[in-house]
């Protein structure tokens, strides 16, 4: 017989950003959520009846998960994603990030095989592929360039979910996402720590605020926005890859006007480089086109950069009073 409702979805990674967006995004459409959890979360004693301590450098129990889970819908956000760390950590980051994916493919696949169930697999690609850029704006069919260790992982993990769609007849597809970001961003990412800085600052907490390069150019969206794009893939027929991306291009220094002036401050009295941030190789300018799942998903970005800035800035000033 037909396996029917409440949908179940198996998310790894859902202690971050995006895991919590998107759990909070499948929770009001009726799912029953499922998480996995590594063994370094805090504040998690024993894991809850859905959530399941695994760490994606191990498969051992990825299979159990499964059996346990029963998905319909597997999101594979589980990563080492931060860039500037991957060239400290390149083959941690090989290993999670890119072999994790193909762990997680291949307990699905056993999985499928054993229960006869169908399970759909989003993978979370990222626009880091694009890396050194050979065309501008970047598409669905631009081809990759990576340039990091994180990179290099994603590209690996980006073809393991086409040959498994390919190979086995899996609904398996990648979301390529650009930058996504919201008070629930990692504090080592750019856009956060600024955010949480600019809070301190004008609260007198904190002096200074140290960052690499400024001029770095990203194509910045709301990760509350991006996760319905990855449910929306996977409802579809044929599963196909997309680009998620707002299609505007603003420097760190953009980010930097917009929040210090949500604070009447202005950033060049409080800023400072430091050398140590820069990366080995940096990705200069990412700019995503975003057309195809405009027209196949009817997805659109609602939150503009400006709004994302100060929504940010605001959750932090709310943190910082705390620590008055
Ligand atoms: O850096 C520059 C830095 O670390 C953005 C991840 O989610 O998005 C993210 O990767 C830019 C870079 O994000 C600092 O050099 C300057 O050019 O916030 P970020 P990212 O590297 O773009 C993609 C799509 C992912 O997939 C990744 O997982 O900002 N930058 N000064 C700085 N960056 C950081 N972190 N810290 C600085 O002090």
């Amino acid at each position: 017989m037909a396996d029917t409702n409440p949908r179940r979805a198996l998310i790894t990674g859902i202690s971050g950003q995006d895991g919590y967006y998107l759990t909070k995004f499948l929770q009001t459409r009726g799912y029953e959520v499922f998480g996995v959890i590594p063994c370094r979360s805090p504040g998690i004693g024993e894991a809850g009846d859905r959530l399941y301590y695994a760490d994606l450098s191990d498969g051992s129990n990825l299979g159990q998960i499964m059996d346990r889970s029963k998905p319909h819908e597997v999101y594979n956000l589980g990563a080492q994603s931060h860039v500037r760390l991957s060239f400290d950590l390149p083959v941690y980051t090989a290993d999670v990030t890119g072999v994790g994916t193909l762990r997680m493919l291949v307990a699905i696949h056993e999985y499928q095989q054993r229960s006869g169930q169908q399970v759909r697999f989003y993978q979370a690609s990222s626009s880091e592929m694009f890396g050194k850029v050979v065309e501008t704006p970047q598409t669905e069919r631009t081809p990759f360039y990576p340039r990091s260790p994180y990179a290099c992982a994603k590209v690996f993990a980006y073809w393991q979910t086409i040959n498994y769609r390919e190979s086995y007849d899996m609904f398996a597809v990648n979301g390529i996402l650009f930058n996504h970001e919201s008070p629930r961003r990692g504090e080592a990412f750019v856009t956060r720590k600024i955010s949480k800085a600019v809070a301190r600052i004008k609260l007198g907490l904190q002096a200074r605020l140290s960052l690499g390069n400024i001029d770095a150019l990203r194509d910045w969206g709301f990760a509350g926005d991006f996760v319905e794009a990855m449910w929306l893939m996977l409802q579809q027929e044929i599963p196909e890859d997309f680009v998620i991306a707002t299609g505007k291009v603003h420097s760190v220094r953009d980010f930097l006007d917009v929040a210090f002036d949500h604070v009447e401050l202005d950033w060049n009295d409080f800023v400072e480089t430091d050398e140590t941030l820069f990366r080995p190789a940096e990705v200069d300018v990412l700019c995503g086109d975003a057309t195809k799942a405009r027209e196949s998903l009817g997805w659109q970005p609602k939150v503009s950069f400006e709004e994302l800035a100060r929504m940010m800035v605001d959750h932090d000033l709310e943190l910082a009073r705390r620590e008055l």
